[in-house]
């Protein structure tokens, strides 16, 4: 069955900047300037990149989550589909326009496909733009302002029926008021059933899903940490307005002091029946030393192989209590995941030493 047109119209971005975590704090705010615009949001497949693959890889919004939940709070339609049943007469080759806040590229326009993601991004569904429309002076913020009276009034839908953005529509990290959102982001049944395979290997009892984010990528990135006090998605721990304190090295990257502390002081609150540790991690999974210092505890240290970000991800929320980098967006994820359900998460030196 094709779909209607919303005569409301319809939000298009790419989610061109940074990777999964990135693309997930995006999303939220994407989807609720789309409710805010009262326009259909256009679901985007997710960038990935490839080690080895110059050119950006883009996999279907539906390969990890479900889309009808998301419907709940809005109408929301897959990329593919739109392109497939909509794209040619809504929105035809000759009226695809890019919209951006300011020219890009030390041009004139927009330059949506200028670069890797940005050019692959919009390959993969054949467009190509025939023109630029900068939004200086609105922002995404729906939430104030009559922004999404602005935004209508600038762009009505009768002659614009499709906003494209050249980046996500939306702050990084999510806006404090658009976190909650995560509620209609469901992993599939692929997803679930993966982790929940995985889980079931586990011993019995409870376990504690922790993430180690300590890549080079990462060392470096905290490395400013001085410079930024609030880098990254660390306002999910330390507030929007650094309400409980400035970030510091070791809330960026815990010491394995910090850490093995942390980890004991949360496994005996979980009581003696904490079974296992479920380590996720983009390099150093500290197995070894986690097992030699929990071995009085009786705690199995395990990881995931092969390494999957979806299904780690998937795997800590589901966890009894999760343990987080507090900067990381990537984190982030579960922490949301885990909020809307009433789950208990901490943080790597959090409360502030
Ligand atoms: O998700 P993400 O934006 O979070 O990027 P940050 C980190 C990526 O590293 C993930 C991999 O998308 C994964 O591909 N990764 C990190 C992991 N932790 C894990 C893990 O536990 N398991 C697996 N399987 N993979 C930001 C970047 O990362 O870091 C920024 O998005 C920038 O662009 C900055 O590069 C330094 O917020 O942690």
């Amino acid at each position: 069955q094709k779909e209607k047109i919303d005569e409301n119209g319809y939000i298009l971005y790419c989610p061109c900047m940074g990777r999964f975590g990135n693309q997930a704090d995006h999303f939220l705010g994407a989807l609720g300037f789309a409710k805010g615009l009262n326009r259909t949001l256009v679901l985007p497949p997710w960038v990935e990149y490839k080690p080895g693959v110059t050119r950006s890889i883009q996999v279907g919004f539906d390969t990890y989550f479900k889309v009808e939940p998301l419907k709940k709070f809005h109408r929301v339609m897959t990329m593919q589909r739109f392109m497939d049943d909509l794209a040619p007469t809504i929105w035809p080759p000759e009226n695809r326009i890019a919209f951006c806040y300011v020219p890009r590229h030390n041009s004139d326009g927009c330059n949506a496909k200028e670069g890797n993601p940005f050019g692959p991004f919009w390959d993969t569904f054949g467009v190509d733009f025939v023109g630029s429309e900068f939004y200086r002076g609105l922002t995404y913020d729906v939430h104030h302002h009559n922004m999404a009276d602005k935004w209508n009034a600038a762009y009505p839908p009768h002659k614009w029926p499709v906003l494209a953005f050249t980046g996500a529509p939306a702050s990084f990290p999510v806006q404090e008021n658009n976190r909650g959102l995560h509620r209609y982001l469901e992993w599939n049944e692929a997803m679930l059933s993966e982790a929940k395979t995985f889980i079931a290997t586990l011993p019995r009892g409870p376990f504690i899903g922790i993430h180690l984010r300590n890549g080079i990528d990462w060392v470096r990135a905290c490395e400013h940490v001085q410079h930024s006090p609030n880098l990254f998605a660390a306002p999910q721990c330390l507030g929007y307005r650094n309400e409980h304190g400035n970030a510091t090295p070791n809330l960026c990257l815990p010491s394995e002091d910090t850490i093995i502390k942390k980890l004991k002081r949360v496994i005996k609150a979980t009581g003696a029946a904490a079974a296992s540790v479920f380590v996720a991690s983009d390099n150093d999974f500290m197995i070894a030393r986690l097992t030699s210092a929990l071995k009085k505890m009786k705690v199995t240290v395990v990881r995931r192989e092969p390494s999957n970000p979806h299904v780690d991800l998937a795997i800590l929320g589901l966890s009894n209590h999760f343990i987080g980098n507090c900067v990381s967006s990537f984190s982030a994820f579960a922490k949301r995941e885990r909020d809307v359900q009433g789950f208990p998460s901490s943080f790597w030196g959090f409360p502030l030493e």
